[in-house]
């Protein structure tokens, strides 16, 4: 039996996660961290609720004596680390949480995590540190240049990457210097339940749904790789089990689509769910589809982001030989179950979006400019 410290586990990834791995092992002791910020939502773990092996703690990851006293305490001898500030428009227009979050934060773990697993005389005889980071720090890729693999020089690019490597970084320093036993996993763009909507394809349903403008940045042409966040949970999980110390593992989807294309498929997909229910429409009064009307007609180009990194890719060959992955999602049934999960769920997304986020998203990236 493992006891887990999942950090950032009530955002969108590490609520999956939780889930994901409470059922897979449900012996474990999961013990989630959290500092609920805009993008932190304890509702996504109410699964777990009740649950004798689960524990929630709202915390932030950069208190030292607070993760001291979990790790003691709770016996950790498995630290996950997806707590971040994840929205490269935000780093954009306010970086300092990225810096403190992504790089004291991680470092604060790190810190916390060699005193106690590395000098104390009761230290577990196995621990093990999974640092959960991102394709966006090797930069941007040109139209016929080969995917990114483990060993392409980190270039990164908005102030969200520099801060994501950087913790990278520090990770394996602290396995060089000091023998923390730790893994790395830099994964591609993430789709699915529980994605906060100001990341793009949830940001594209609700709006689709409530009839504002989908603003699509620059003219469109933008590629991501997509992966359902259930594999890349499997893919952790693989990392955790097989992966070799110190070492890191790129894992994606080898799915790569530009923004324009997947704004426009999902478009489609709400007008023939729309056509075929006709309950929707009184559910979802504003959306053009409710009218008989193409959802497209919300398409909006909008001034492009800043820096925008052109294209990312993902080569998982290694995470393919090494530890047998492979992702089992297709994007055509991805993006239905997630479409699904955002019909399904209007009053999680409704209530995640109340306060600030809709104002901010708005002085930024209104429509049109
Ligand atoms: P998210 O923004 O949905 O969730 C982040 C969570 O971390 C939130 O619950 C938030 O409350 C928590 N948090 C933030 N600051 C904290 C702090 N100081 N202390 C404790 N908790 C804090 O992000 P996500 O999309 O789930 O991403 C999770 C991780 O995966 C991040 O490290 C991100 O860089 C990485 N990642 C994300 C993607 C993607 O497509 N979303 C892809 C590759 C890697
Ligand atoms: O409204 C939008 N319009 C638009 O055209 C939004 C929110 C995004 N976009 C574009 C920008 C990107 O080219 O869509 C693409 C995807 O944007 P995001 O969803 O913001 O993701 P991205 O910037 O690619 O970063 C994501 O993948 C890597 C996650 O947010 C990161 O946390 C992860 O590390």
């Amino acid at each position: 039996m493992r006891s887990l410290l999942v950090t950032g586990g009530a955002g969108f990834i590490g609520s999956n996660f939780a889930l994901y791995w409470a059922e897979k092992y449900p012996d474990d002791r999961l013990v989630i961290l959290d500092a609920l910020t805009y993008a932190g939502n304890k509702a996504n773990l109410v699964e777990l609720e009740g649950l004798d092996t689960y524990r929630f703690v709202h915390g932030d990851i950069g208190d030292q004596a607070l993760i001291e006293s979990l790790m003691l305490d709770e016996k950790i001898d498995l630290i996950v680390h997806f707590a971040a500030e994840s929205h490269v428009d935000r780093s954009i227009h306010e970086p300092d949480a990225f810096i403190q979050t992504n790089v004291l934060g991680t470092h604060n773990l790190l810190k916390v995590a060699r005193e106690v697993w590395l000098e104390r005389d009761d230290a577990p005889s196995w621990h093990r540190f999974q640092h959960v980071s991102t394709d966006e720090v090797y930069g941007t890729l040109g139209p016929d240049d080969p995917a990114f693999t483990e060993s392409t020089a980190y270039a990164p690019n908005s102030p969200y990457a520099a801060s994501k490597a950087a913790s990278d970084h520090l990770v394996r320093a602290y396995h060089h210097t000091f023998g923390l036993q730790v893994t790395t996993s830099n994964c591609s763009n993430n789709y699915g339940p529980y994605q906060f909507p100001e990341k793009l394809i949830p940001l594209m349903i609700v709006n689709a749904l409530t009839g504002k403008p989908m603003p699509v940045y620059g003219d469109g042409s933008n590629i991501r790789d997509w992966l359902y966040v259930d594999d890349h949970c499997r893919g952790i999980d693989l990392v955790i089990e097989k992966g070799a110390i110190g070492e890191t593992y790129n894992i994606g989807g080898n799915n790569e689509w530009t923004n324009i294309d997947i704004v426009k498929q999902i478009c489609t997909h709400i007008d023939n769910i729309f056509a075929a229910d006709s309950e929707l429409r009184s559910t979802f009064p504003d959306a053009p589809a409710a009218a008989g009307k193409p959802t497209e007609s919300l398409i909006t180009y909008v001034k492009d982001r800043l820096g925008h990194d052109w294209r990312y890719a993902i080569d998982a060959t290694r995470a393919t030989n090494e530890l047998n992955y492979e992702p089992v999602e297709t994007f055509e049934s991805g993006l239905q179950r997630t479409l699904k999960w955002m019909l399904d769920n209007e009053s999680w997304w409704r209530a995640v979006m109340d306060g600030s986020y809709r104002d901010w998203i708005e002085k930024n990236y209104s429509a049109g400019e």
